[in-house]
């Protein structure tokens, strides 16, 4: 199986970030925005999560940056852009479009049904196995995807990690990983506006439940019903109220 064609691959031994490393060559100006360049690398010494936070990075795991312009959403048929120049909105769905598409692609090796966390993580029997930092520069967009394949750090926090191999009997080459995923983003980038949202809710995580979301050092808590239409997270705080929040981090009340 190949990449999509315009797919253009770079492979890398040891990055500090796939992600930081697409934002140098949007810089450098050296990109071309009819084609999507992906960068690839075995390990990363600084891979990056949301909000300053790290991603751990042991070889035998997918981490990749696919860098999408602006042009390649809007002219070609790629609907997620059709809303896209007016507003960032757009690219809020960004998140969305890659989880699904990891989603898709960890179903096809392994008998599991991946969850969607919002806003932008991917479990299989409630544990992350995969985690999403989209990140903007001038007119490009950094789609950068954390898969664990091989191995997945012990980590001290409420949210356990697993791997895809812990759920497949014949190990899966990273290759495989990454080419499907294009794949499916390639095709997924392309669904209805709403088809984003709705396919996400199918399998997402916790609605319905109660959850508390701190941003900022603020703490919102209600019942989570779903995401709008930018995927901003509705919360019913209380009998009369809902509210949308764009950003955050979600813990479940038990
Ligand atoms: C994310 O952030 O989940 C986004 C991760 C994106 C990583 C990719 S790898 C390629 C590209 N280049 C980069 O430098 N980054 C992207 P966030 O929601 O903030 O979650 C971070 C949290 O996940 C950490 O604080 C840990 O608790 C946990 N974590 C760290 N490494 C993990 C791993 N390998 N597997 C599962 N959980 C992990």
């Amino acid at each position: 199986m190949n990449p999509p064609d315009n797919y253009y691959i770079i492979e890398l031994n040891t990055i500090d970030s796939t992600n930081l490393e697409a934002k140098r060559l949007i810089q450098n100006g050296s990109l071309s925005e009819d084609i999507v360049t992906v960068i690839i690398a075995k390990t990363q010494t600084g891979g990056r999560g949301r909000l300053d936070r790290k991603w751990v990075s042991h070889e035998g795991n997918l981490f990749t940056s696919v860098i999408v312009s602006d042009k390649f959403l809007t002219t070609s048929e790629n609907t997620i852009a059709q809303y896209f120049p007016k507003t960032n909105h757009q690219r809020s769905l960004l998140p969305f479009a890659a989880a699904i598409s990891i989603g898709e692609t960890i179903k096809s090796f392994t008998e599991t049904i991946p969850f969607y966390k919002w806003p932008n993580d991917v479990l299989v029997d409630g544990k992350k196995i995969s985690g999403v930092l989209i990140e903007t520069v001038n007119n490009y967009s950094i789609i950068g995807v954390g898969i664990n394949i091989e191995n997945y750090p012990k980590l001290d926090t409420k949210l356990p990690a697993t791997c895809i191999n812990e759920h497949s009997a014949p190990k899966v080459p990273i290759k495989n990983v990454l080419k499907l995923f294009l794949r499916n983003l390639d095709k997924i980038l392309k669904y209805q506006h709403n088809q984003i949202i709705s396919k996400w809710m199918q399998n997402a995580y916790g609605i319905g439940k109660n959850i508390t979301i701190g941003q900022e050092g603020k703490q919102l808590s209600g019942v989570f019903i779903g995401i709008d239409s930018n995927g901003r997270l509705i919360l019913q705080t209380n009998d009369s109220k809902r509210e949308a929040v764009l950003f955050g981090d979600i813990s479940f009340k038990n």
